[in-house]
């Protein structure tokens, strides 16, 4: 006989600006529907394809259900099952021994497959902290962008999105929210239907691009550029709040000087555009206050990604759109939640903290550090990688060079996964992880201002079990004592936030469990009377901090690493820029090994211009070779002016192993950095193209 059904309350895990609340149908202990709250304001009841697919992921068949060690040679992905205490044991004693010898030498590695403070980095970091571990610099994704915001607004912070519904124009900045950003889009559509006039600024005609108004399509990498040549417009014709910038701007005179270098015409030939686009769009932006910018990442994988966030983020201080709710920019709001990450991850563990702090591996140079041998410099060769949240073979830069250092016979390697992804084949140990229908977590948003709480809908399918159990396993195997490895989940949600912040209201963790959601209580014009969080408490045009830090302080343009401007020589040999940005039904590499969603993407493509093919005699539909000097993919070209003249688009991110040559576009993108944050540089790589 059927259990009635049951609904539990759960919150959409994934790396995706919206943090989605859930509704999940359970029948007979099978979560077998997945829907979106209705009464979550952010959520409005929908959620994206992809996730509309979670319970099909959850119970898909390939799930791994158990403890398993290799077999095969490393990559093969031959394991056989043991039992938990077994691998409990094994990580334990190779663990150990390496802690014992050079704590350094392991290294843990992690990205956002869950972005729960729980389950992301609470138990795990503290594990590793307590070893005296490597740490990891996290700054795959967004490090570029962050630190743009902080040295102009002091955080990740910006306006409120549900505000964007009552802009009168939108500029849709590097960033394709149809496809990864989708409530975002809703309140933009709103807006047009009141009238809104909206921008996409990209190199390329993505799926929201083509249903904007206008379209800018400027070479990758040059937006610093075209935000300095909208302040040059600006300042000319004195478009300004005079009075915003006197109380609530820093460095204006600086800033003023370096935006007049930049007069529409060297922008228009920097970006590839018209001079008119640079002058107009200028005017436009101007013509009122409630001018909002939704800038998303994909503007910042590139050399100047930091400043160009810069640049961009001191525009509404110009204009004055920040007196208004519907003005202003957004790129990140995960500032404005109150997370205590001390509490959750513990630092004070660290052996001998803070006289003693154990070097930092920036993640997107994970190829050059397993294959480094060690020396004085780079410190201890990496003995032991322990990866969760995150798929490095498929998502990590050069992927040839991650690979080869994953090969390696000597490297002991654990993977916490659900899936046997293209990581997972070269895991010493392969554990079984929970999805967020088994486990319990608390989450902050970066596109909106709730914070929520997610609990378990389901058991654990098979022996799976959460990232932080398996953590609090291996740390008591291993004989530590140190209680804080074994707080239960409960305890560390209890810890997420400083509950004492006005933000929140005066709630806890038990109100905001009771609830699912709470509204973070912050101004609906945030920055209307000043009150950044930079040192001056003002806008910073010019930033002290990055002067003292031998930076520039004032924002400027840099050519991209590899182009015409920033390396001639590179540019003869490979004429053609790459960028690799989300595809609509994966997130990241997350669902690619759902079927449904494989089979809509169909196969890799590259999208070329008419222009670039006939050079090369491609043809739509050719199976063509996109390489440089650091490797090569196959994809199926797509001939469209959907690129721009001189751009390839390749969309992501393909699990290597289900992809017809066993490659993906990480083949071709480099370990090289942006020039603030330390983030990674996808968009900012060139190739060359021929018929296969
Ligand atoms: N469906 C789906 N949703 C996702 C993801 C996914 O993989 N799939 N990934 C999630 C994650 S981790 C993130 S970080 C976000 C990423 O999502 P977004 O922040 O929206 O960023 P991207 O998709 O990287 O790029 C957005 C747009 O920027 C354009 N672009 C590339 N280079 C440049 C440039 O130099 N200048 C400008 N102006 N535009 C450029 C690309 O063509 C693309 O259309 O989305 C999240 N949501
Ligand atoms: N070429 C190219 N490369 C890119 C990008 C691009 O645009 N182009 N985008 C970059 C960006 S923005 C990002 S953010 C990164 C993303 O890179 P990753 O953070 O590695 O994201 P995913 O590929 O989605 O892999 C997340 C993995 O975590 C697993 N996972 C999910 N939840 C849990 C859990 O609770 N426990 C455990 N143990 N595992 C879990 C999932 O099964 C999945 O395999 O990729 C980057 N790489
Ligand atoms: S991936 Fe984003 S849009 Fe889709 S359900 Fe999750 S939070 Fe919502
Ligand atoms: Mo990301």
């Amino acid at each position: 006989m059927n259990a009635p059904a049951e609904f539990a309350r759960a919150v959409c895990p994934h790396d995706c600006p919206d943090t989605c609340a859930m509704r999940v149908t359970v029948e007979n202990g099978r979560a077998i529907k997945v829907s979106g709250d209705p009464d979550h304001p952010p959520t409005q009841g929908v959620l994206c394809t992809k996730v509309t697919r979670y319970a099909e992921r959850v119970h898909h068949p390939k799930r791994l259900t158990q403890p398993m060690k290799r077999v095969g040679r490393k990559g093969e992905g031959r394991f056989e099952p043991i039992s938990w205490d077994e691998a409990t044991r094994i990580a334990a004693e190779r663990l150990g021994e390496i802690a014992r010898r050079a704590p350094e030498a392991i290294l843990p590695y992690s990205y956002a497959g869950t972005m729960g403070l729980v389950q992301g980095d609470s138990i795990a970091q503290r594990f590793f902290h307590k070893l005296g571990a490597s740490r990891l610099d996290r700054a795959i994704c967004a490090a570029a962008g962050a630190a743009g915001l902080r040295y102009t607004f002091g955080s990740s912070l910006g306006m409120l999105t549900e505000y964007f519904a009552e802009s009168e124009v939108i500029l849709i900045w590097g960033a394709n929210p149809i496809a990864s950003n989708l409530h975002f889009w809703t309140r933009a559509q709103e807006a047009k239907r009141n009238g809104a006039k909206l921008i996409a600024i990209d190199p390329y005609r993505s799926l929201t691009a083509e249903k904007c108004h206008q379209h800018i399509a400027l070479k990758p990498g040059t937006d610093g550029a075209l935000a300095l040549g909208m302040m040059h417009v600006l300042i000319t014709e004195d478009r300004l709040d005079h009075d915003y910038i006197a109380a609530h701007t820093h460095g204006f005179d600086a800033l003023k000087a370096r935006a007049l270098i930049y007069t529409p015409a060297r922008v228009a030939a920097i970006c590839g555009i018209e001079e008119q686009v640079v002058v107009d769009l200028a005017r436009l932006y101007a013509s009122t206050r409630k001018t909002a910018i939704r800038m998303n990442y994909g503007l910042q994988r590139v050399r100047g990604g930091g400043n160009a966030v810069r640049a961009i983020a001191c525009l509404p201080a110009l204009t004055g759109a920040w007196r208004e709710r519907a003005g202003g920019v957004l790129l990140s709001s995960s500032g404005w939640a109150p997370v205590d990450a001390n509490a959750l991850q513990r630092p004070d563990l660290i052996p001998g903290w803070p006289q003693h702090q154990p070097r930092i591996v920036n993640m997107n140079q994970i190829g050059d550090a397993l294959t480094h041998t060690g020396d004085a410099a780079f410190g201890p060769k990496v003995e032991a990688i322990v990866v969760y949240n995150s798929n490095p073979v498929a998502v990590a830069p050069e992927s040839a060079k991650v690979a080869a250092g994953f090969a390696r016979e000597d490297l002991f390697t654990i993977v916490l996964e659900q899936f046997q992804t293209d990581t997972a084949d070269y895991a010493d140990l392969l554990l079984p992880a929970t999805t967020q229908l088994e486990h319990l977590d608390v989450h902050k948003s970066y596109g909106h201002t709730h914070v929520m709480a997610n609990l378990p809908a389901i058991a654990p399918v098979g022996e799976a079990r959460p990232n932080t159990e398996i953590f609090r396993c291996i740390a008591r195997a291993m004989g530590l004592i140190e209680p804080a490895l074994f707080e239960s989940d409960e305890d560390v949600a209890a810890q997420a936030f400083d509950w004492s912040d006005p933000a929140l209201g005066g709630a806890d963790w038990a109100a905001l469990k009771r609830a699912g959601w709470l509204k973070l209580d912050i101004p609906e014009a945030p920055f209307a009377n000043g009150g950044f969080r930079t040192p001056t408490g003002k806008c910073e045009f010019r930033s002290e901090a990055l002067a003292k830090a031998g930076l520039d302080p004032l924002p400027d343009y840099l050519p991209p690493h590899e182009s015409a401007d920033g390396s001639p020589e590179l540019a003869a040999r490979y004429p053609l820029a790459m960028i690799s940005p989300p595809a609509r039904n994966f997130l990241n590499s997350t669902f690619v090994n759902v079927e449904s969603l494989r089979a809509t993407e169909g196969e890799p493509h590259v999208d070329l211009h008419p222009a670039d093919a006939a050079l090369r005699e491609i043809a739509d539909g050719d199976e063509v070779r996109v390489f440089n000097d650091r490797g090569s993919m196959r994809a199926r070209a797509r001939v469209t002016d959907r690129a721009r003249s001189g751009l390839v688009v390749g969309l992501s991110i393909w699990w290597k192993k289900l992809a017809p040559d066993g490659r993906n576009a990480n083949e071709v993108t480099s370990q090289a950095l942006t020039d603030l944050g330390g983030s990674a540089t996808f968009y900012d790589c060139l190739v060359e193209v021929e018929r296969a």
